[in-house]
């Protein structure tokens, strides 16, 4: 594992830089991105840095993080070096991976615990955001000052990636958010925008799901499902389908939830969830159908048939659910001190 000075290093030496996230970037990989270049531009002179996202990708709430300049390129063919944020794995670049192929130097900075360690320096960490590693990165071990506008990226990529500071929170990241607020961050604000802005479009998805829900015998797994039609049905966009998996969580005695969204042509993602409070690891789970993530939230894309994947899947689910049966009936405000 690579250390900050060695990324240090490869910033200071080199005149082009590029930046590139994962395809369909959501908020912390577009958030990460912008602060990269920010925290470059401000910090090391006399660069040219350029972010590589397809814009048509972008959502609709994410096109506030965007400022003016952010995305203006004029492409080189070559770039001393390439920054590759948030992103668990070379195939995750899509159409951007050449640019990638092309350099000599590489740094991969992410927090996903499935990275593949890609590139010829990877910083990789298990941060709650990759916006989160990049202060730690440029703030707490190079000593770099930030702006506000950075701060506000950093929470934005934190809020979203944590699903509204419920689930992957560390220790540091309370810190972090104690620090922003003492900056004269409303993380309020952000949060507002993010969590109580929703289309009714996709309350009406959601009722829909709730509507559809099926569940394991014990009530442990909970799965739900988007079709097209159900999309057709209900004026729902891609983004309004972020964070339906996790109302199936909040259900009493569920252990895992499963969101399967049909991308048509017999093509699905599936989304998975384990409880904030389970050792549940559905990175596991994802791994096995070619997917990643994190060990409460992870996800794959799966092309076939719908009965096989969930046959295959369930079954998954169940082993790893019956590694962790006890902790589930555990009494969570019991002193681990006293012996019964
Ligand atoms: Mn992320």
């Amino acid at each position: 594992m690579n250390t900050a000075s060695d990324c240090h290093r490869q910033i200071r030496q080199a005149k082009s830089i590029a930046i590139i996230t994962h395809t369909r970037p959501d908020t912390d990989a577009i958030a990460s991105s912008l602060a990269l270049k920010e925290i470059i531009l401000n910090n090391y002179f006399g660069k040219s840095v350029h972010i590589f996202i397809d814009e048509n990708e972008i959502g609709e709430s994410n096109k506030a993080l965007i400022s003016d300049n952010d995305l203006m390129n004029h492409p080189l063919t070559n770039y001393d070096l390439v920054i590759i944020v948030d992103c668990a794995n070379i195939d995750l670049l899509g159409k951007f991976g050449d640019i990638f192929d092309k350099s000599q130097n590489t740094i991969n900075i992410d927090h996903h615990a499935t990275n593949t360690d890609f590139a010829q320096i990877n910083y990789v960490h298990n941060f709650a955001s990759a916006t989160e590693l990049l202060h730690h990165l440029f703030e707490n071990e190079l000593k770099l000052k930030l702006t506000k506008r950075i701060y506000k990226l950093i929470y934005a990529g934190i809020v979203t990636d944590t699903n509204n500071e419920k689930q992957n929170m560390n220790s540091t990241t309370y810190e972090l958010i104690a620090f922003l607020k003492e900056n004269g961050i409303e993380t309020e604000k952000i949060r507002d925008f993010y969590f109580n802005n929703e289309s009714m479009a996709k309350k009406k998805l959601l009722s829909n799901c709730l509507e559809n829900i099926v569940f394991d015998d014990y009530g442990r797994l909970a799965l739900m499902r988007i079709s097209r039609y159900d999309m057709l049905l209900t004026g729902a966009t891609d983004e309004d389908t972020l964070g339906l998996v996790d109302e199936a969580l909040t259900l009493q005695g569920v252990q895992v939830a499963i969101m399967i969204i049909s991308l048509g042509d017999r093509s699905y993602k599936v989304s998975l969830r384990s409880r904030a409070n389970s050792k549940i690891d559905v990175s596991k789970i994802a791994q096995k159908f070619n997917g990643g993530g994190h060990q409460k939230m992870a996800a794959f894309t799966y092309e076939g048939n719908l009965s096989e994947i969930l046959n295959n899947l369930f079954d998954e689910c169940r082993n790893e659910m019956d590694l962790y049966t006890e902790e589930i009936e555990q009494n969570i405000f019991e002193d681990e001190n006293v012996k019964k």
